[in-house]
């Protein structure tokens, strides 16, 4: 069985981070390994929140995973709760990179134009610096104009998103990936681009009169789940956005369906039948 270990915060409540990676990935048959780097009584977009801040956590953890000689197939990191987390975490890459696995890193930090309440410029390009030590990129539009310096736009043509794409590389990490892609009213996707081969990539399908929060979350681990299911990123790509999608449309059919994230427990089956499972 591959294992992974993923590095993001827990909110209690809000169905985001690692209560939506650890089902997630478990259900896709991968062990999956946390560190927790805050516990949060709810994410952050209710209007108030607790916050534990568990950066002094990081490093005995891992020295621990060193003494018994654990390795990962796969690190991804989502949302991060300070910059000394980020330090500590450019480190944690350097101990447990192998030649074989993936390190993948969702810069969860900012959508709709805006950076999250928790987070300032200064974090942005530190996460810049991060997103340059992985292999593989997994940012949204607001994100990757954030940590690029390029203006984020809400009407934008294939040639900002491939310029996006491009300085987004130049960062370091191999393949791209950026969400939230639309061109056409009524449809949304996800371009990629592999630094080495030159290849783009986009995926497109119907975009939901609604959105919620978490869907980035369940949209990269789904991603990291199929990566680990020998899937090549375009392949993971499509079950990615296609579960997310699916989602969000039983979230807006269910009368009991809440705000602050989505049903995305009831979708599992369908995305265990997609993967072959
Ligand atoms: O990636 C979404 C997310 C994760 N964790 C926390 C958040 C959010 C989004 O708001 O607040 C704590």
């Amino acid at each position: 069985m591959k294992r992974i270990v993923t590095v993001q915060d827990i909110s209690c409540v809000g169905k985001c981070s690692l209560t939506v990676a650890l089902p997630i990935i478990s259900a896709m048959g991968v062990e999956t390994a946390i560190i927790p780097t805050a516990v949060l009584s709810t994410h952050t977009m209710f209007s108030e929140f607790t916050c534990k801040d568990l950066t002094d956590q990081v490093e005995p953890i891992t020295a621990h995973w060193k003494r018994e000689k654990l390795d990962f197939d796969a690190i991804y990191t989502g949302y991060l709760a300070s910059e000394e987390q980020i330090e500590l975490l450019k480190k944690m890459f350097a101990d447990f990179k192998t030649e074989k696995n993936l390190i993948v890193v969702d810069p969860a930090m900012a959508d709709n134009g805006k950076l999250y309440p928790a987070f300032d410029e200064k974090f942005a390009k530190k996460m810049a610096e991060l997103c340059g030590c992985a292999d593989m990129i997994l940012p949204n539009i607001t994100e990757a104009s954030f940590m690029t310096g390029i203006e984020y736009r809400e009407k934008y043509d294939e040639a900002y998103v491939k310029e996006m794409l491009l300085a987004l590389a130049k960062l370091g990490a191999k393949t791209v990936i950026l969400t939230g892609v639309s061109f056409k009213e009524g449809t949304t996707g996800v371009m990629g681009y592999d630094s080495v081969t030159g290849e783009f990539h986009y995926y497109c399908h119907t975009k939901h009169a609604k959105s919620y929060h978490g869907t980035g979350d369940v949209f990269s681990s789904t991603f990291v789940g199929a990566m680990m299911n020998e899937l090549n990123w375009k392949e993971a790509i499509k079950i990615a956005a296609d579960y997310t999608a699916e989602c969000i449309y039983v979230t807006m059919n269910d009368k009991d369906g809440c705000w602050y994230g989505v049903n995305f427990e009831t979708a599992i089956p369908g995305l265990l039948k997609a993967l072959d499972k």
